[in-house]
């Protein structure tokens, strides 16, 4: 897979250089492209900014740095990527959209700052790539570039070859979350810390027990803190649970 991010912060990426991601890069298994807009400007100042038509607070992200740098990174014969542009007035992104990102060759994220871009700018991109305004939950940040570092993550860790250990991804689509509920609590050695044990089910070395008790566990921790997902997963709707 190849990733491209643009944005007005590129040292926001840095991070990607750590840990499984980083290891994706390294193992040749993922190639990272990281984008300053401003060299897609012209002026002494590199603007990128401008005030909004129709008044109101706050800058908008002006369309001619973003039409070049579209057309520079995506020539017209080539592959085309799919374009994620990360934004709070996104469709929610969850798990099974990670999964169809993986199966993607080329992403590019557009983070984009300030009130968002000039929505023209998704209106043109649409007529030659498959485009992607995602978000990341109902709450404000203050760009799309962390949110572009969480769906990074959660895309790359699917792709063949990168996950320590595949078999979590496996327990992932067979377990709690295939059900649609929120995992269950663990625990590991001390089996008694502070005064507090583990609970003894999970010593006892019955596996059918063990696997009861998550089940139990998982259910009571939904219904306490997403009882929308739970309704959803006893009607059996994965696609509701999502
Ligand atoms: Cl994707 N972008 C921004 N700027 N804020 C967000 C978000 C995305 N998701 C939740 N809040």
């Amino acid at each position: 897979m190849r990733i491209d991010l643009i944005s007005i912060f590129p040292d926001y990426f840095a991070a990607l250089e750590l840990s499984l991601v980083g290891k994706a890069i390294a193992g040749g298994l993922l190639e990272l492209g990281i984008h300053d807009l401003r060299d897609w400007t012209h002026d002494r100042h590199r603007t990128v900014d401008d005030t909004p038509y129709g008044g109101g607070a706050g800058m908008v992200m002006k369309p001619e740095p973003w039409g070049e740098a579209l057309d520079a990174l995506v020539p017209a014969d080539g592959p085309r990527p799919v374009l994620i542009v990360p934004t709070p007035s996104g469709q929610p992104f969850t798990q099974p959209i990670a999964a169809e990102l993986a199966q993607a060759e080329w992403l590019m994220f557009a983070c984009g700052r300030y009130e968002g871009i000039d929505a023209r700018v998704m209106e043109h991109a649409r007529t030659r790539m498959d485009v992607r305004e995602l978000s990341l939950g109902d709450y404000v940040l203050n760009g799309g570039e962390v949110a572009a570092l969480a769906i990074t993550e959660a895309v790359v860790r699917l792709l063949p070859g990168v996950l320590g250990n595949p078999e979590s991804l496996v327990e992932e689509s067979h377990g709690a979350e295939l059900a649609g509920l929120l995992e269950y609590p663990v625990y590991t050695k001390p089996a008694s810390w502070r005064g507090l044990d583990v609970p003894p089910v999970l010593l006892s070395g019955h596996h059918g027990e063990v696997a009861r008790w998550r089940a139990e566990q998982a259910r009571r921790i939904t219904a306490e803190r997403r009882p929308d997902l739970l309704k959803a997963a006893e009607l059996g709707n994965a696609e509701l649970a999502e």
